[in-house]
């Protein structure tokens, strides 16, 4: 069977009413595979999301689902009295059983939610207003999360931050190198040792533990395309407890820079200081009455800390022969290194000027 008479067939089992009229694939993760899917009733279309959960690194698909389920039912509530509430979280839609995902006759875990229309993803941030409202959403969205009923959520991936052990995984790599590649990387591994003391910034922190998204790219939130206000966070698979720095800290790696995450031209890598004043305005406005002070100090750190991690990722990931990034080129693992270490060295060369904003501003937030 083709894999769009699958991806038909998977569209058709969820509990949606009409006719399926066109099904296309969408966005730009690098994990899940994604399906724009229009059904029609009456005359009318109406647009769905549907997503393959990739369950080579999703280990526990319907653990995943229940925390999606969860955290999607607790933001609801917390927004029941908004009129524009059913576009503000995402909604699943059950499959014709009543269940959270579809497994099709390939085992693979189907999902589907509510099409959010009039808004949009960005790749690369657009304007400091832009940043402002990722980062107010993403707080927000945290915000929200302080209140999740017990029990703790699943662990979707198992020390998803823990960047030590992420550490760890590159140092195992590189001693293996199983495809001979270290050495078209030297100076990016260069690199990565000589800055490991790094990894442990936040884990000696003593920061409390909280239920943080894990994956707050800036293209994981929509734009309310009218207004241009953060209008939904999604892609909630990762969705877990954590260090709300985590969360700040991947707003900096990906809403300071213009460039793409895999530009070539390095020059075009840098962080821009407006940028980063707007996230902290926009995330410390809908956070910092539960912050502590140890987590609004160390802001700046955070960003320093996941840009670090993710240059390690994606060096681990080119090193042992690309097992877990897609890419579309050659070395794209690496070039995406190259981009993360150069933005690495724009906010050390940056740092004082971005930790005298963020002293300035939690001490007065307005
Ligand atoms: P991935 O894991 O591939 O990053 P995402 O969950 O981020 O998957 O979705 C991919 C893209 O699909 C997003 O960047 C966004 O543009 C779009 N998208 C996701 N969910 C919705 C939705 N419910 N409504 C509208 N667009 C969505
Ligand atoms: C992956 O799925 P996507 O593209 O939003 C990854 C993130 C990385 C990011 C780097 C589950 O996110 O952790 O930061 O790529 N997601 C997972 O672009 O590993
Ligand atoms: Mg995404």
């Amino acid at each position: 069977m083709s894999v769009s008479a699958v991806v038909h067939e998977a569209a058709r089992s969820f509990d949606i009413e009409g006719d399926l009229v066109s099904i296309e694939r969408y966005g730009s993760g690098h994990i899940n595979d994604s399906y724009c899917a229009a059904f029609d009733r009456g005359g009318a279309t109406t647009r769905f999301l549907m997503q393959r959960i990739n369950h080579r690194i999703f280990k526990q698909p319907l653990l995943l689902m229940e925390n999606i389920h969860r955290v999607t039912t607790h933001v609801a509530e917390q927004l029941s009295d908004d009129p524009d509430s059913d576009r503000r979280v995402l909604t699943l839609i059950p499959d014709r059983d009543g269940l959270l995902c579809h497994v099709d006759r390939e085992g693979e875990f189907w999902r589907a939610y509510k099409f959010i229309e009039r808004a949009h993803t960005y790749d690369t941030i657009q304007s400091p207003a832009q940043a402002f409202q990722a980062a107010k959403a993403f707080g927000q969205f945290q915000r929200m999360l302080v209140t999740l009923p017990a029990p703790r959520l699943h662990e979707t991936i198992p020390d998803f931050h823990n960047t030590p052990k992420r550490l760890e995984a590159f140092l195992r790599a590189l001693g293996a190198d199983p495809c001979n590649r270290a050495a078209e990387a030297r100076d990016e591994i260069a690199y990565a040792l000589e800055y490991q003391a790094l990894a442990s910034i936040l884990t000696d922190a003593d920061l409390p533990e909280r239920t943080i998204h894990a994956d707050t790219k800036i293209n994981n939130v929509l734009l309310d395309d009218a207004s241009g206000e953060g209008l939904c966070v999604i892609d909630l698979d990762t969705v877990m407890p954590g260090l709300s720095l985590h969360d700040f800290g991947d707003m900096v790696r990906t809403a300071t820079s213009p460039a793409a995450e895999d530009e070539l031209n390095l020059s075009k890598v840098r962080m821009q200081m407006p940028m980063f004043e707007a996230l902290v305005r926009g995330y410390l406005g809908s956070t910092a009455d539960f912050l502590s002070a140890g987590e609004k100090t160390l802001l700046v750190d955070a960003g320093k800390l996941i840009t670090y991690e993710q240059a390690l990722r994606f060096l681990t990931d080119f090193i042992l022969g690309d097992p877990y990034y897609k890419i579309a080129r050659e070395k794209h693992n690496l070039d995406r290194t190259r981009t993360q270490i150069a933005l690495l060295k724009s906010i050390n060369e940056q740092e004082d000027a971005m930790q005298r904003f963020v002293d300035r501003i939690a001490a007065s937030p307005s």
